[in-house]
C-alpha cells in the first residue's frame, strides 16, 4: 500500500499470483519477476529490526528512499535527450587518468573504457564479474550526474523488446533519442565468438553508424580482440586509435539468446540454484555453443561491442549492463539466503588457475571511483554506496 508512492501497483500482491486470464507477453513476464523481487525486498525489510515504518524511512537506505532505475523505453524524450547529452559531455571532458597508464585516453569517458580494457582478464568469468560490473555501472551513473549534470538514474535495456529486429528498438532505431542505429553495410563474414564455438552471421551493418547522436563520436581506445571478420585490433592495447562507432545489429543473436526461457532459467529455474550456476549461465556455456544473456547482448550490437575488452566504447554497454545487474538484483531478491554468496576465482574461466574470489577483495576502478570491497556491493540497498532498485 505504501508503494503507491512509487507507483508500483502490483507490489502489494503475494509472490504467487493467480494465473492471469490474458497471456502475458515475454516483457510482461519479466516485469512480473521484477515485481516479485520488489515484494521480496519489502518482506525482507519488514523482517528487519527497525519496527516502525517511520524509523525505516529515516534510516540510511531502504526500499522507500532508494533511487529508481527504469527501462529506457519508459523515459520521456526529454529524459532520453538529457541522458544522451550527459554521455556526450563525458566524452568531451578531458581524461584525468595518468597518461602512462592509458596513453590513448583522451576523455573522461575513455577513463572508464581504459580500466575495463586493463582488467578484462580478471573481471569476466570470475567471482567478481557481477559486482565489478555493478560498481562500474554505478560509477558511470555517478559521473554522469556529478560531472555532467544528469539528474536521472541509470536506465536499462529491456532485452526482450524488438529481438526480431533490433533496429526497431528505441535504443537502436537511429533517432535522436537512441544510441544511434545500425552501421553502414560493409560486406563481411560475420563474427566468431565464445572461444570459437559460436558463429554470428553478418547482418545489414558492419560499418560506422549512419544516424543518431553518436554519428560523429570518435572512439579513442581499442579494439583489443575484435571478433567481426575484417576488423583489426589497435596496434597498442591502451594506445590512441581513433575510429568510429561500428555496429552490426544481429537479430540472429537477439532472438537466439535474449529469450524469456533464458531469463526464467537464471532467475527461477535450474540455473538459479546457486550464484555459480547463475553467473555461468548468464555469461554463457561456450563449449555447448550457448552464448548466454550477457555475451548475447554485446553480440546484438556487434561491431566494436564484440570486443570483450573494449565493449564499453559503445555507450549502449551501460544500458546492457544495467539490465545484467537488474537480472542479478532479481535473482538476489528471490534468493535472500544466497544473495550475498559469491563463487569463482580471480582469472577468466580460472585461466591461469587462481585462488577463489573473496568478499574482502577490492573492486578497483582507478580514477573513476574509490575502491570498494565486494562485500559492500552485494546489496543494492547496502547504502555504502549503493542505494537503488529497478522497476
Ligand atoms: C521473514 O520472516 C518470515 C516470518 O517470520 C520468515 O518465514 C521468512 O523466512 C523471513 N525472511 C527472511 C528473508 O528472513
Ligand atoms: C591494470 O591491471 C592490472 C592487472 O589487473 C592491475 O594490477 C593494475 O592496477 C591496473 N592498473 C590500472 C591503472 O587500472
Ligand atoms: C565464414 O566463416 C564461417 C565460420 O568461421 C566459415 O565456416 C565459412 O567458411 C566462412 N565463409 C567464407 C566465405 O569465408
Ligand atoms: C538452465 O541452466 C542449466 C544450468 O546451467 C542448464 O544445464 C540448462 O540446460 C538450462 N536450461 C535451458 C532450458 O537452457
Ligand atoms: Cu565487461
Amino acid at each position: 500500500m505504501r508503494f503507491t508512492k512509487l507507483a508500483l501497483p502490483l507490489l502489494g500482491l503475494p509472490l504467487i499470483t493467480a494465473k492471469p486470464l490474458v497471456a502475458r507477453t515475454d516483457t510482461e513476464s519479466v516485469q512480473d519477476l521484477n515485481e516479485q523481487a520488489l515484494s521480496a525486498l519489502q518482506s525482507l525489510s519488514d523482517n528487519s529490526t527497525e519496527t516502525s515504518t517511520t524509523e525505516k524511512r529515516a534510516s540510511k537506505c531502504n526500499i522507500f528512499n532508494a533511487k529508481v532505475r527504469k527501462d529506457w523505453k519508459f523515459l520521456s524524450s526529454a529524459e532520453k535527450k538529457k541522458y544522451i547529452a550527459a554521455v556526450k559531455c563525458l566524452q568531451a571532458k578531458p581524461s584525468i587518468a595518468d597518461p602512462s597508464f592509458a596513453p590513448g585516453a583522451r576523455s573522461r569517458y575513455d577513463d572508464f573504457v581504459a580500466v575495463h580494457i586493463n582488467q578484462t582478464l580478471s573481471i569476466h568469468g570470475t567471482g567478481n564479474f557481477l559486482t565489478w560490473h555493478r560498481y562500474f555501472t554505478y560509477a558511470y551513473e555517478t559521473a554522469l550526474r556529478n560531472e555532467c549534470g544528469y539528474t536521472g538514474y541509470q536506465p536499462y535495456w529491456n532485452w526482450l523488446d524488438n529481438t526480431a529486429d533490433p533496429s526497431k528498438s528505441p535504443l537502436f532505431d537511429g533517432s535522436d533519442t537512441s544510441f544511434s542505429g545500425d552501421g553502414s553495410f560493409v560486406a563481411h563474414n560475420g563474427s566468431v565468438t565464445a572461444n570459437g564455438n559460436v558463429f554470428i552471421p553478418s547482418g545489414k551493418g558492419g560499418g560506422c553508424v549512419t544516424s543518431g547522436p553518436f554519428v560523429d563520436y570518435v572512439i579513442n581506445l581499442g579494439p583489443v580482440n575484435p571478433i567481426q571478420d575484417g576488423m583489426e585490433p589497435a596496434p597498442e592495447t591502451l594506445g590512441y586509435n581513433p575510429h568510429c562507432l561500428s555496429r552490426d545489429l544481429s537479430s540472429f543473436t537477439a532472438s537466439g539468446w535474449l529469450t524469456l526461457p533464458n531469463i526464467l532459467n537464471v532467475t527461477v529455474g535450474a540455473a538459479a540454484r546457486s550464484v555459480l550456476l547463475f553467473q555461468n549461465e548468464l555469461q554463457g556455456r561456450f563449449t555447448d555453443g550457448f552464448l548466454g544473456l550477457h555475451t548475447a547482448g554485446h553480440g546484438v550490437a556487434g561491431g566494436v561491442s564484440g570486443d570483450l575488452f573494449g565493449s564499453p566504447v559503445d555507450p549502449v554497454f551501460f544500458l546492457h549492463h544495467a539490465q545484467v545487474d537488474r537480472i542479478y538484483w532479481i535473482w538476489q531478491a528471490l534468493h535472500p539466503f544466497q544473495a550475498k554468496t559469491i563463487a569463482g576465482t580471480i582469472t577468466l574461466f580460472n585461466t591461469p588457475p587462481s585462488r577463489d574470489t573473496s568478499v574482502n577483495d577490492l573492486i578497483y576502478l582507478g580514477v573513476n571511483a574509490p575502491s570498494k570491497k565486494i562485500g559492500s556491493l552485494l546489496d543494492t540497498l547496502g547504502g555504502d554506496p549503493l542505494c537503488y532498485i529497478y522497476v
